[in-house]
């Protein structure tokens, strides 16, 4: 059995984790201070975000070098110190690996960009411009085009992020190896695997011609779909992964779950899983809020779990650095429902066949923060849709500040809320992003002390998923696709059947479950009480969750005698 089947993972954004020093930014010793908090949560493995030398025109995401730990985050001695913590305590690390583009301050490019015939002009794409313009329309997802003109050599190169992010040329056997060499450095150092960044973007469309106006919609359908992926993942796996058994989950930025398959089937030695976007992106289109349903959610989950077969696996979650809190997102992040919703959406995430993976602070709750003006965000994705939008008159501010309210990256990256102190106990200095001013309801030390918390509920879901494996290998059926607040369903092996209910919304809800099925022993509720075994009906407050057995047909009680 694949171990990262089973496992939990929490995704550290160390930026905002926890802060050692006093300058406001999160760093590797902070982490050391709370992998305690890791440990009473109960999670296996974590995903730390980027953490190597870079310039941070994208928090990490643009790396300098891939050999040096941050500067801002501490040391290698620093770094090996946190993993042997993780090791104490039972815990195993995988890291971010960001190839697809590297920061235009690495050693490459700054190589690539002097001159035409430098040995390392080929390991990023270089283009001749048409026409006084760039080499064809691709757009980059950070605004503008995706190429950017380098007037030292009159040539275009290609960064489908900032162009702070210059795309590699992984078509030459160089950056392949270069690749799968560091990637075999940490391997080395102990790392358990890697979060893969935008990964299927590696294989360029061939002669990359013009998107048509359809596919200018979702340039990532386009840019994930390059016809050497399949073949570069597999000669990954070969050269770098497979010797050391290691974990990897590939961020699948525009693969939908058809082409899923194509990545976690076992047999063909790609990647353990990935992360589908069908989910999380329900509620936005780019910047935009959009209007979802459930039924449309739980179609996603179906399709997801489809796809991962009998041969493959997936991954469960709701929120991560780049989206919104997933209260605020799929829950209700007012007050009166916010423990309730957060408690349901735990419920959802963790009792999946598929690895969860619970993003930092939703183990608490924590909530969108409340900006109301361009000058508290600083993400580089928010900077470059003021320039493009607001500031040619394409879109009003009002307008666009409307919507990054709901949508912005910004959000899930407040620093954690460790208590009710100042910043939120995240910081003795001034934190490099506003802590949420909630951080006085909702912080990790109240939640600690209380068995009725958020937090707590995460520990006991996570404490039932291991009691439990059907909750992480039962076949998965969802026994209401239908129903417009109610997601139920059903997880079943040969040797056990559970029924997972939650009430998806704030109303109250009289459900019945279909034929054939009654309610047994509950094993975790929350938002509600737990029904009476052998009941068919389940009265539902709002955000009710329940993990419960199913009760054999025998046990299930006729109807009253005179009915
Ligand atoms: O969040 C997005 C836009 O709102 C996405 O376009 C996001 O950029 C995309 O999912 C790719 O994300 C990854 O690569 C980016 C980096 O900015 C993200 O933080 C990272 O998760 C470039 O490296
Ligand atoms: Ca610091």
């Amino acid at each position: 059995m694949s171990w990262w089947k089973e496992v939990v993972v929490y995704q550290v954004y160390p930026r905002s984790f926890m802060d050692s020093n006093g300058d406001g930014i999160g760093d590797l010793n902070g982490i050391i201070q709370q992998l305690d908090h890791l440990q009473a949560l109960g999670i296996d493995v974590v995903w730390l975000s980027p953490h190597f030398d870079s310039p941070n025109a994208d928090n990490g995401y643009d790396i300098r070098d891939y050999r040096r730990v941050m500067a801002e985050f501490g040391t290698m001695d620093d770094f090996d110190r946190m993993l042997a913590g993780l090791h104490e305590r039972g815990m195993r690390l995988i890291i971010d690996l960001v190839v697809n583009h590297t920061s235009d301050e690495h050693a490459w490019f700054v190589e690539s960009r002097s001159s035409r015939d430098n040995p390392y002009r080929d390991f990023y794409i270089w283009r001749d411009g048409v026409d006084d313009g760039p080499p064809n329309n691709y757009p980059s997802f950070f605004s503008g085009s995706a190429w950017t003109l380098d007037e030292r050599t009159g040539q275009y190169y290609l960064h489908y992020f900032a162009e702070q992010q210059p795309d590699l040329n992984w078509e030459n056997p160089a950056v392949q190896g270069e690749v799968f060499d560091l990637m075999r450095f940490w391997l080395d150092k102990g790392v358990a695997g890697f979060r893969m960044d935008v990964i299927p973007f590696i294989s360029k469309q061939p002669g990359m011609p013009n998107l048509t106006s359809e596919e200018l919609r979702h340039p990532d359908r386009v840019y994930a779909n390059g016809p050497r992926l399949h073949e570069l993942l597999q000669t990954m796996y070969r050269e770098a992964l497979a010797p050391y058994d290691a974990m990897t989950v590939g961020e699948a930025f525009g693969v939908t779950p058809e082409r899923m398959p194509l990545f976690v089937d076992a047999d063909r030695h790609e990647l353990s899983m990935i992360f589908n976007f069908d989910v999380v992106r329900l509620g936005r289109h780019h910047w935009r809020k959009a209007a979802w349903t459930l039924p449309e959610l739980k179609a996603e989950f179906t399709a997801i779990d489809r796809a991962a077969g009998e041969h493959g696996w997936a991954t469960s979650f709701l929120g991560n650095h780049d989206n919104p809190r997933a209260v605020s997102a799929f829950g209700d992040d007012r007050p009166q429902w916010r423990v309730a919703s957060a408690k349901a959406l735990a419920t959802l995430v963790l009792t999946q066949r598929a690895t969860p993976f619970l993003y930092q602070g939703d183990e608490l709750g924590m909530t969108n923060y409340p900006f109301t003006s361009i000058e508290q965000y600083d993400d580089i994705e928010v900077k470059g849709l003021w320039r493009t939008l607001v500031d040619t008159g394409k879109v009003p501010a009002d307008e666009l500040l409307h919507h990054l309210a709901f949508t912005s990256r910004d959000h899930s990256r407040t620093p954690m809320q460790w208590t009710a102190g100042p910043h939120g106990g995240f910081t003795t200095g001034q934190p490099w992003l506003a802590v949420n001013p909630n951080h006085h309801e909702i912080n990790a030390a109240d939640q600690l002390a209380d068995p009725q918390s958020v937090f707590h509920h995460h520990r006991q879901l996570i404490a039932l998923r291991r009691a439990h494996p059907t909750l992480i290998h039962g076949t998965f059926h969802d026994i209401a696709p239908a129903h417009e607040q109610v997601f139920a369903y059903t997880r079943t092996t040969d040797r056990e059947r559970l029924l997972v209910v939650i009430n998806m919304s704030s109303e109250a809800v009289a459900f019945e479950l279909p034929d054939g099925l009654a309610a047994g022993r509950t094993l975790l509720a929350s938002g509600g009480s737990a029904p009476t075994t052998g009941t068919t009906s389940l009265g539902l407050a709002g955000w009710h969750a329940l993990v419960a057995e199913v009760a054999e047909v025998a046990e299930v009680a006729g109807p009253p005698p005179n009915a």
